[in-house]
């Protein structure tokens, strides 16, 4: 049951992608309005994510954040959250992410799924999942939330769009049952110098135990994973912050590399 109106609703909606569009940092909206709750949360961003289709952009999947038990104790949370990714955030593999547009990036090492056919809560498992990817692939998302010094709660990063901001995807695709997601390994470096390692399992034991959370939290809004989605899982390491200058290098065990530059 949601607490603000439907103006409030589309007022905090405007500053937040605001924030976002013109890199400038805010304070978490739930010191403003501590009796949000879920629903507001999500209602936040799924209006967020109406105006920017409404301009043209188009949404091109859908991710997972704080899925890692490494991300939950980096960001003093418990539970996962969902959100979309617009067609401007993806950047090619080996391409620029430039600073100017974003206030104060992280990166981290993700794998990603494209679906092949719908997906649908509540019930969906890991089985459903597998029987459902049509490929495996690796993907490095650059984080950005638009709180200040990254502090925040959930209901705050929820509204924020779990501070998405740009990703790249590269390396090898492969089928499902070509890949382990589970022991899957991964190596971030930034600069030449290991930075952080990990491997599948961090994501929630499996990264398709994500992808079947996604589906259930879907439901509980009347929505599904529509075939044909492209996911990205949630974090497999902690988000390391980057600067102008940077280069970042995930290498992926059999599935390639994925690689940015900070300008
Ligand atoms: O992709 C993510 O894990 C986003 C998490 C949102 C919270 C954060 O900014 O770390
Ligand atoms: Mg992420």
């Amino acid at each position: 049951m949601s607490t603000l109106s439907r103006a409030k609703i589309a007022e905090l909606a405007e500053h937040l992608e605001n924030a976002e569009l013109q890199a400038f940092d805010v304070t978490k909206i739930t010191d403003d309005y501590p009796d949000m709750d879920w629903e507001d949360a999500y209602d936040i961003q799924w209006e967020i994510r109406r105006r920017k289709e409404a301009r043209g952009s188009k949404v091109i999947g859908l991710k997972m954040g704080l899925t890692s038990y490494a991300k939950m104790k980096q960001m003093g949370v418990e539970v996962p959250v969902y959100a979309f990714l617009a067609d401007y955030f993806s950047v090619p593999d080996g391409g620029a992410v430039k600073i100017d547009e974003l206030i104060h990036p992280k990166v981290e090492a993700e794998i990603a799924i494209i679906t092949n056919k719908p997906l649908r809560g509540p019930g969906c498992t890991v089985a459903h999942v597998l029987a459902a990817t049509e490929s495996v692939l690796p993907a490095v998302e650059v984080i950005d939330s638009r709180y200040r010094d990254f502090k925040f709660d959930l209901k705050s990063v929820v509204a924020d769009n779990a501070s998405s901001a740009r990703f790249v995807t590269g390396g090898n695709v492969k089928r499902a049952d070509e890949v382990d997601m589970k022991t899957l390994g991964v190596v971030m470096e930034i600069n030449g110098e290991v930075v952080a390692t990990g491997a599948g399992a961090a994501v929630l034991s499996h990264p398709a135990a994500s992808v079947a959370m996604l589906a259930n939290m879907l439901a509980e809004r009347g929505e599904e994973i529509p075939a044909g989605t492209f996911i990205m899982t949630g974090g497999i390491t902690a988000a390391i912050a980057v600067k102008a200058g940077d280069s970042v290098c995930v290498r992926y065990q059999d599935l390639g590399s994925v690689s940015m530059s900070i300008v």
